[in-house]
């Protein structure tokens, strides 16, 4: 269950803020009475903190989610179930994290403590762990094994701990928030380096049917001292929920949002209290169509950097059930997932639930090397590679070729205060082609609100495809042209268009949809 915002997000966003020295400011703060041109301009240049920036670039990731619920076939647990259910007969971490390197995955989240309060490593706090359990005699260790596994492979690390707990006595006090920060401070300080903190915003009832207030602030702030790198997710200050468990992200996609707050002096005399007493006014429902057009920028006090992470299970639940294993999603599925999610500014969060033995099921394997097959046979030859771009509008100091030379810090821009900007690529010969990928340097910000991809016919130009934002990433798939030629049209945006790479793929007809897939 996903919180879709809540107001706890503003004390997120002060604590993150106080490590700007480190990590870049990612908001900006709007002075009153500015005309809509200038809020716009000002949107232009809010930009991702290093945090952000380095998680975005990871594109694809994965979720293991994996605890007591895979032994009692359940999604979510339930009060006093014995710890001594948990006992995977042949647990192999390496295998998850093999499967992920394989399938392209940058970062690994494991499920350290699900909602039932079961934890995957022997904490100190809790006899609710697999130290009780039959498992390796009670002396074996999950995040250990899995954070090992992600160095082995080269992986990112990431934990999911649920702040919400079906099983602890003190679940609903004052006492829980201290529990929960020590079960953090274990996870966060005996496994290495945490590249991110994931946290649903369940707040459910615990066993005597209180529901827990939860202390973000002092949540943030731990993590900020423990693990400084780390993104936290969701219900936090660095990574937003798409809003839908699809796998599909909105075709309109934002990464620099409107917040609002009563005032500044407000915000500093709110920041180590409850989130009522902020004075922040509601919260952004993430499951809206539009989050970030001109209409909601404006009339806010800041614009913050917040972008979008999809987070969908290979099967029908987070968590393994043998009943399921004919329902794995296809190659096919897949890969339109990947299309629809790191192809639409966001990054994707991949759920492979390990199943009773404690590995990745031959099913899900045999369906992730598919998907990881037809992705390559997607992107293997780059048609726009040593094309000749010819920048309409160009500014003398960038050169079109930046944009092709699979360099993502290199750009081109636009002439200063040219926001309409265009640029044609004569292909190194004649081809036929289905997809184009463009990226924004979003290290300067997301500006491009619409753009066109036309070829010549006859005299004039024919447009194959139109879309609104480009962010990070945008892959766009259309019915199949042949041409030399290839212009492309900024035709909106917000400030000058940076353009970091552009590439064009024909891809298999059977990944092109007839319509787009709706978020
Ligand atoms: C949800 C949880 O309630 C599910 O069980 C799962 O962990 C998913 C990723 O987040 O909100
Ligand atoms: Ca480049």
């Amino acid at each position: 269950m996903k919180f879709p915002f809540c107001l706890c997000i503003a004390l997120a966003l002060l604590t993150s803020h106080a490590c700007f020295s480190q990590q870049g400011q990612n908001y900006t703060v709007i002075p009153h009475g500015l005309t809509a041109d200038s809020v716009l301009k000002i949107a232009a240049t809010v930009k991702p903190d290093q945090r952000q920036a380095g998680w975005q670039e990871l594109e694809f990731t994965v979720f293991f989610h994996f605890g007591i619920n895979t032994f009692t076939d359940l999604e979510w647990g339930k009060k006093n179930t014995k710890p001594g259910v948990f006992n995977p007969s042949e647990l192999d971490a390496r295998q998850w994290i093999r499967t992920a390197k394989e399938a392209g995955a940058k970062l690994a989240i494991l499920v350290a403590k699900h909602h039932d309060g079961f934890c995957n490593w022997p904490s100190k706090f809790t006899e609710y762990s697999v130290k009780n359990s039959p498992w390796k005699n009670g002396h074996g260790d999950v995040v250990k094994e899995v954070s090992d596994a992600c160095r082995e492979y080269g992986l990112k690390f990431g934990v999911y701990v649920s702040p919400w707990d079906i099983n602890s006595k003190v679940y609903g006090s004052d006492e829980y928030n201290s529990y929960f920060k020590n079960l953090l401070t274990e996870v966060l300080t005996n496994y290495g380096e945490v590249g991110e903190v994931w946290f649903d915003g369940a707040c459910g009832e615990g066993p005597n049917g209180k529901k827990q207030v939860y202390d973000w602030a002092g949540y943030y702030e731990l993590i900020r001292k423990l693990q400084p790198k780390a993104v936290i997710a969701i219900m936090g200050p660095d990574v937003r929920w798409v809003g839908t468990e699809s796998g599909y992200g909105r075709e309109t996609e934002w990464s620099v949002l409107p917040f609002s707050s009563a005032s500044d002096n407000k915000i500093a005399a709110g920041s180590q209290q409850t989130a009522g007493a902020t004075g922040f006014v509601p919260p952004i429902d993430m499951m809206q169509q539009d989050l970030g057009s001109r209409d909601k920028l404006f009339g806010a006090d800041r614009l913050i950097w917040y972008p979008s992470e999809v987070d969908v299970s290979i099967r029908p639940g987070w968590f393994y059930h043998n009943c399921d294993d004919s329902l794995v999603k296809s190659p096919e599925k897949l890969a339109d997932i990947y299309f629809s999610s790191v192809g639409r500014n966001s990054v994707l969060l991949l759920n492979l639930p390990p199943d009773k033995r404690g590995l990745i099921h031959e099913n899900d394997i045999k369906n992730l090397r598919g998907m990881r097959t037809l992705l390559d046979s997607c992107f293997s030859e780059n048609l726009a590679r040593g094309a000749v771009i010819i920048p309409l509008n160009g500014n003398l100091k960038s050169k079109a070729e930046n944009m092709t030379d699979h360099n993502p810090s290199t750009f081109w821009t636009s002439k200063k205060g040219i926001t309409c900007a265009s640029f044609i690529m004569e292909l190194k010969q004649i081809s036929y082609f289905n997809c184009l990928s463009i990226q924004e340097n979003i290290k300067n910000g997301q500006r491009v609100e619409s753009f066109l991809v036309e070829i010549p016919e006859g005299k004039s130009w024919k447009v194959i495809a139109s879309e609104t934002t480009i962010g990070y990433k945008r892959l766009l798939r259309f019915p199949r042209v042949k041409s030399g030629i290839v212009r492309i049209r900024i035709t909106s945006s917000r400030g000058n268009p940076e353009i970091s790479e552009i590439g064009l793929f024909l891809i298999p007809e059977r990944l092109v949809p007839l319509t787009s897939h709706k978020n």
